[in-house]
């Protein structure tokens, strides 16, 4: 059965910016901050590795089992370990062929930079896509071939769009602390972060303080 997602503070990982510090050790500490949904991104790692990464933080997140993993791009690895779903970027597979693979329980998840993105998101079968992650918002060094910045208003242009279809929406790209409230306000379901936690010197006081900026602002 298709199981509940919270996508108030969705972490995105990044295994350099985490470092000296694990992967899981962050999770552990984002999630115990707040962080509600997390999905393992190491575009570097092989696939073994991605593989052993992501049962790691599996088993940091098994204790909070409402908090989702997601796995970016490796259907494989999603298939292999039970993730709750995958994420997928306008270069990956498509998200039919994700759901194909995956089944309808699963959660998947496409990035959308442009109307012309949700336009397409949009034209495939109802229960296809469960989200898109509305990206960059802004420039960010985390990312830099991440494409033209949607900026609160082209975020919210799309918010509103994805939301009168049904799908839930994301933001992510820039988000951090100091302007996760007017992100929030554009919208959108949850905000997604990178470097504000994994680069955050204590990843759950980060967390914590991104929970408090988007109180009462994004459907808890
Ligand atoms: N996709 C679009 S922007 C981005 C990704 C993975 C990186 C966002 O990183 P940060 O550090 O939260 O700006
Ligand atoms: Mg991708």
């Amino acid at each position: 059965m298709r199981r509940a997602f919270d996508p108030t503070l969705y972490l995105v990982t990044d295994t350099a910016l985490c470092a000296p510090r694990s992967v899981p050790a962050v999770v552990a500490a984002a999630v115990a901050g707040g962080v509600t949904a997390v999905q393992v991104r190491d575009k570097t790692a092989s696939r073994r590795d991605l593989l052993a990464l992501t049962r790691a933080v599996q088993e940091v997140l098994a204790p909070t089992p409402q908090v989702r993993l997601v796995v970016n791009d490796a259907v494989d690895v999603a298939l292999l370990t039970g993730a709750d779903g995958v994420h997928v970027g306008q270069d990956d597979l498509p998200a039919d062929e994700v759901r194909g693979l995956l089944g309808p329980d699963a959660l998947v998840g496409v990035s959308v930079g442009s109307a012309a993105d949700l336009d397409a998101v949009l034209a495939l079968p109802p229960g296809t896509v469960d989200l898109v992650g509305l990206s960059p918002v802004w420039a960010t060094p985390t990312k830099p071939d991440a494409g033209a910045a949607l900026g609160l208003a082209g975020t919210r242009e799309l918010a509103t769009r994805a939301r009168a279809a049904g799908l839930t929406s994301v933001a992510i790209g820039g988000v951090h602390a100091a302007n996760a409230a007017a992100v929030a306000a554009t919208g959108v379901d949850g905000v997604c972060v990178v470097s504000d936690v994994c680069a955050a010197a204590d990843p759950a006081a980060a967390a914590r303080t991104l929970r408090g900026a988007l109180a009462g602002r994004v459907p808890a």
